[in-house]
């Protein structure tokens, strides 16, 4: 890990925020300066509150470079973020090949390894990462963790096909998770409903469990009837971690 001052001169002109809001900025900023390169014309858009930094950061490279790029979502919110700034929009379909994907993330241990899925976007997150050359991971001071599950208390998120829930409900106790849940909307008045139509499940899991977070992810990724798992291991090339003080903790 490493931490750094982002330079005065930018930071001057910022507008004030709230310590984590401008953690996030400075985080996100940092990130694009340092991995968005003017020939990158394909850049996959993550999700979370972090992310619009990111996207407010690219747009500030100007029009003539990123009229050459495209913007690929991982959810509606980063979609409509994309569109917005006035950045063309494109899908994997058509761009398998992602230059770089910046992202948000619940959070992030020493080895790069990441909880995802706290909005329930983690299965398009995931492709874009995959897709990507470069998967960077944008977040405020408090997702930089040391053993996955410290910091993001309420589970390993796991989206499910609709009809298999309650069955996967059973085999992620069997496996030991610790009274795992189905993700309930505000209000609790039906579950969440993630941008793929499926549910979403909040599995925690004791500390010896999360100590080899690739073993486990496999063991629920083979249970049936789960979509994917938001477990990211060996994905995350680099984490940004915005602090309080206004400086940065970089993670490679
Ligand atoms: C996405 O947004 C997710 O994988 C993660 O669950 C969430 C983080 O959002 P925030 O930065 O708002 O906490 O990146």
């Amino acid at each position: 890990a490493a931490n750094h001052n982002p330079s005065a001169a930018k930071s001057a002109s910022l507008k004030p925020l709230d310590p984590v809001e401008g953690a996030k900025r400075a985080a996100a900023y940092a990130a694009v300066d340092n991995h968005v390169k003017p020939q990158h014309t394909v850049i996959g858009i993550g999700s979370g509150s972090t992310v619009p930094y990111v996207v407010e950061r690219i747009a500030q490279q100007g029009e003539a470079v990123n009229a050459k790029r495209w913007f690929v979502p991982t959810g509606f919110q980063s979609r409509e973020l994309i569109i917005d700034a006035g950045l063309k929009l494109g899908d994997v379909d058509s761009f398998p090949f992602i230059d770089v994907t910046i992202d948000g993330a619940d959070e992030v241990d020493n080895a790069l390894n990441c909880i995802k899925g706290g909005g329930a976007c983690h299965l398009r997150e995931k492709v874009l990462a995959e897709a990507a050359k470069e998967f960077v991971v944008v977040a405020d001071y408090r997702k930089n963790g040391s053993l996955l599950g410290s910091k993001w208390a309420q589970g390993v998120p796991v989206e499910v096909a609709p009809f298999a829930y309650a069955k996967v409900l059973q085999n992620l106790k069997r496996l030991g998770s610790t009274n795992p849940q189905l993700r309930m909307g505000k209000a609790k008045a039906g579950p969440v409903v993630t941008d793929n139509g499926n549910f979403c499940i909040d599995a925690p899991f004791p500390e010896t469990y999360m100590r080899d977070p690739s073993d486990l992810l496999v063991r629920i990724k083979l249970i049936t009837g789960v979509v994917e798992v938001g477990l990211f291991c060996g994905i995350c090339k680099s984490a940004y971690f915005g602090n309080e003080d206004g400086t940065i903790t970089i993670k490679s």
